[in-house]
């Protein structure tokens, strides 16, 4: 499959599998997961047809792994980024030291008052490495890295979870643990 035609799919997936699943009639079982064959022929009926070996493809080149499918292949779901309700039971964790955030230059005076929220999303995400999460952040607008004091925070209480594509997930992250750049 083209990588544009990937890349259109992935994002339809990414909208049904985490906002949308009623805009083509399916329901996710309370993990997040939904059958392949349910949703295969659900997109098949609203005009988005797509072969198993193309879902497989896409869930193997996502390049942050958005997707992930059962052991068994029977079923998908998203791994994060999620708007609708869904207990993803990923592992809790004790996370290193340092995480880090992207985000704007726009938003620094906010997450300095409020801390970083989880805004549309079930939660923060933060991760251990700064290039793809610089890039994170330039989605929308002149990026900036925040470090994160993820060890301290943890110990004072906030639980963190890791997912299968090392993504950090936390609730919230209070100003005080957070590092701006000078
Ligand atoms: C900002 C995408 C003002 C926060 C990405 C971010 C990532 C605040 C934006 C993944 C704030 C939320 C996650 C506050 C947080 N005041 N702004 N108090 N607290 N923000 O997209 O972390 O393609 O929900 O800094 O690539 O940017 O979906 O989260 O700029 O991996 O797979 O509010 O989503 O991956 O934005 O991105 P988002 P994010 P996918």
């Amino acid at each position: 499959m083209a990588p544009k035609q990937l890349v259109s799919h992935s994002k339809f997936l990414s909208r049904v599998l985490r906002h949308q699943p009623e805009t083509i009639g399916i329901t996710l079982d309370p993990a997040g997961w939904i059958s392949v064959d349910a949703l295969l022929s659900a997109m098949a009926e609203h005009g988005r047809p797509l072969s198993r070996a193309d879902l497989e493809e896409i869930v193997r080149t996502s390049d942050k792994q958005r997707f992930a499918l059962s052991p068994d292949g029977q079923r998908i779901r998203a791994n994060q980024g999620h708007s609708i309700e869904v207990e993803l039971d990923h592992a809790p964790a004790v996370p290193p030291e340092l995480l880090y955030h992207g985000t704007a230059a726009q938003f620094p005076p906010a997450i300095r008052e409020q801390g970083l929220c989880r805004m549309e999303r079930h939660h923060v995400h933060l991760s251990a490495e700064t290039e793809v999460t610089l890039r994170v952040g330039a989605r929308r607008g002149r990026p900036i890295l925040l470090t994160i004091r993820a060890g301290d925070m943890h110990r004072a209480g906030h639980a963190f979870l890791l997912t299968p594509n090392e993504v950090w997930l936390t609730d919230r992250v209070p100003p005080e643990f957070i590092g701006f750049p000078q």
